[in-house]
């Protein structure tokens, strides 16, 4: 349980004196005296103390380390922690170019919540639902605004209702077949119904949603653990590599990235400029060799060298070109030669904004790899975000995380409830 969470337990427990006794109390300088007294006062969240510790700091640079460490010191974490937080923050900054604290506030919540294992806090699931809610809108004003007009128009729940109601779904991009299983299962619990509410109607759909997203995988307890990523040409593979992989970074795990992308000479280059960002390990060899060899060498090192958790990007493919599928092909089955149970998780990255082409995506790449997780990029702006329901109710894999945007922290880890409540509330 983190900090917070501690805080509020204490607080409601003895009562609150709680609160001024956790905050150090030792000589300080005036800036530090205020600002303890307004973090005494504040609400115990880590949103609400950065805005009060952030407050009249604009850019990078000493007087922003200060109130980072002073932070953290109240946080309970020791010096040498906090120094390292702020040495490796630091260097992130200046790795990503990011000068003002506009820029990066939100990266910097992330890394703290993170580090600080404070990512379960009630006040991180807000911000996050937040963001989903916020990515989503296009999809739910596809959804959500014209079943609020047909309701108010139509609630009969005839047939005329129904196949409106299918229409709109298939607009939004849930596709036809998940689109059709959708009305039945409804269309089964209204007439179940003595009296049928239209009221309630889309809080009986919410729940017909969230039932039908597959379960997240169990965390892989293999050393290293070994994630291959796969998807057509610019689904965001690479970026979400870097993003998870920042993640696990953050997380305190080693992590090497194996560019098996060779086709492009400057994707090598790419994933090189994220592993140095990021603070991961990276191995390549030449441009047009063989990515299967890639593979079966960063495994290798990652044994040696003792790296818990290897991404091995690969190169974008259209599942419909055979001879690159089978290429795929091949990689997986070098992984396996060097362990049977490998790769222990594969990442379908598909691109939310290509809608029901996705089906087919998930249907082909499927044939080739072991795909085990989805990760749905680009559903920030789109309106056929529908599509994570159409993959979930035809495909019995789960969505691990969705990407929200380019940013670091704009890749989260999916929730079919929030999803479900972010997309009709
Ligand atoms: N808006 C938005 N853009 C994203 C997201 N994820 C990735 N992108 C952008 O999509 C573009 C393509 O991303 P890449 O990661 O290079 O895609 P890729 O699958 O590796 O592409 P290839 O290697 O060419 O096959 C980049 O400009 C990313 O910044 C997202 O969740 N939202
Ligand atoms: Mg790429």
């Amino acid at each position: 349980m983190g900090f917070f969470s501690n805080w509020k337990k204490n607080r409601l427990s003895q009562g609150e004196n709680t609160k001024e006794k956790s905050l150090a109390a030792e000589q300080s300088t005036d800036w530090q005296n205020r600002l303890k007294a307004e973090l005494a006062k504040a609400t115990p969240q880590l949103s609400v103390w950065l805005s009060h510790i952030l407050n009249g700091i604009e850019q990078k640079g000493d007087e922003l380390w200060q109130r980072i460490a002073f932070l953290l010191h109240n946080l309970g974490v020791d010096e040498n922690e906090s120094q390292k937080f702020i040495d490796t923050f630091s260097a992130w900054l200046n790795e990503m170019d990011y000068e003002l604290v506009d820029e990066f506030r939100s990266e910097l919540q992330y890394h703290l919540a993170l580090t600080l294992e404070l990512e379960d806090e009630e006040d991180e699931r807000d911000r996050l639902f937040l963001k989903l809610s916020e990515g989503i809108g296009k999809t739910r004003e596809q959804l959500s605004l014209r079943i609020d007009r047909l309701l108010s128009f139509n609630n009969r729940f005839d047939d005329e209702f129904w196949d409106e109601f299918e229409e709109i779904l298939i607009m939004a991009d849930v596709g036809y077949t998940a689109a059709q299983e959708l009305r039945k299962r409804l269309s089964e619990k209204i007439r179940k119904q003595k009296l049928p509410d239209s009221e309630n109607f889309k809080e009986l759909l919410k729940q017909e949603l969230t039932t039908i997203f597959p379960k997240q995988p169990e965390a892989s307890k293999q050393k290293p653990e070994i994630v291959l990523v796969v998807g057509v040409n610019g689904a965001g593979k690479t970026t979400t590599i870097a993003k998870l992989a920042h993640r696990e970074v953050l997380l305190g795990k080693k992590v090497l990235l194996a560019a098996g992308d060779t086709f492009r000479a400057a994707a090598i280059e790419q994933l090189q400029i994220w592993s140095k960002r990021i603070g991961a390990g990276f191995y390549a060899k030449t441009h047009g060799c063989d990515p299967a060899a890639v593979a079966f060498e960063a495994f290798d090192l990652a044994e040696k060298d003792g790296y818990d958790i290897v991404f091995i990007d690969t190169a974008g493919r259209m599942q419909t070109k055979v001879g690159l599928m089978e290429e795929l092909g091949k990689v997986v089955r070098v992984i396996q030669k060097k362990n049977s149970q490998a790769p222990h998780r594969t990442l379908l990255v598909l691109d939310a904004t290509t809608g029901q082409n996705a089906l087919s995506q998930t249907e082909l790449f499927s044939k080739v790899a072991p795909v085990s997780e989805i990760v749905l990029t680009k559903l920030d702006g789109t309106a056929k975000g529908g599509v994570v329901v159409g993959i979930a109710l035809q495909y019995d894999i789960p969505i691990s995380f969705i990407g929200l945007g380019e940013q670091m922290d704009d890749l989260r880890p999916f929730s079919g409830a929030d999803f479900a409540a972010a997309l009709l509330d």
